[in-house]
C-alpha cells in the first residue's frame, strides 16, 4: 500500500528576536522548525525494464545482457531469458526513471553493435 504524504508549504521564517519558534543565534543563521511531513523524503516512482522476444537474438546474448546490465546470476538470467522466449516479454529489473532509461539505452546499444534486433522498453510500475 502506498502512503500518501501531504507536502506542506514552508513555515514562515523567524529571525532572532522575532518571537517564539525561531532557531536563530548570534551568527544570524536562521533555522526553521519543520513538520514531520516536510522532513520525510518520498520514494521515487519505479520503472520496469522489459525485454521483448524476437526470433534472431541468440539466447546466450540475452543471458549475458541480463548478467552484465541487470546484475542477475546465471540461473536468474537463464530463467528470465526463457520466460521472455516463451511469453514474448519479461521484466529484467525495476529501477528509478534515469537508471531504467540508461539500462534500456545500453541494452539496445550493445544489441545494435552486435546487429541483433533485441529490444528493451520501460514501463511505470
Ligand atoms: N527467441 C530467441 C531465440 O530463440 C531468444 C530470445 C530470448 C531473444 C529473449 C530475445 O529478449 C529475448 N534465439
Amino acid at each position: 500500500m502506498k502512503e500518501k504524504v501531504k507536502i506542506l508549504r514552508p513555515m514562515a521564517r523567524r529571525r532572532e528576536g522575532e518571537g517564539a519558534g525561531g532557531g536563530g543565534d548570534q551568527s544570524g543563521i536562521v533555522t526553521e522548525r519543520r513538520t514531520r511531513e516536510q522532513t520525510r523524503t518520498k520514494r521515487p516512482p519505479l520503472y520496469k525494464c522489459i525485454l521483448l522476444n524476437d526470433d534472431y537474438t541468440p539466447m546466450e546474448f540475452v543471458v549475458e545482457i541480463l548478467k552484465s546490465i541487470f546484475h542477475r546470476s546465471h540461473a536468474e538470467a537463464t530463467r528470465i531469458m526463457l520466460h521472455v522466449h516463451q511469453n514474448g516479454m519479461g521484466v529484467a529489473g525495476v529501477y528509478p526513471f534515469e537508471i531504467a532509461e540508461t539500462k534500456v539505452k545500453t541494452v539496445e546499444e550493445l544489441a545494435r553493435e552486435s546487429q541483433f534486433p533485441l529490444k528493451c522498453v520501460m514501463e511505470k510500475e
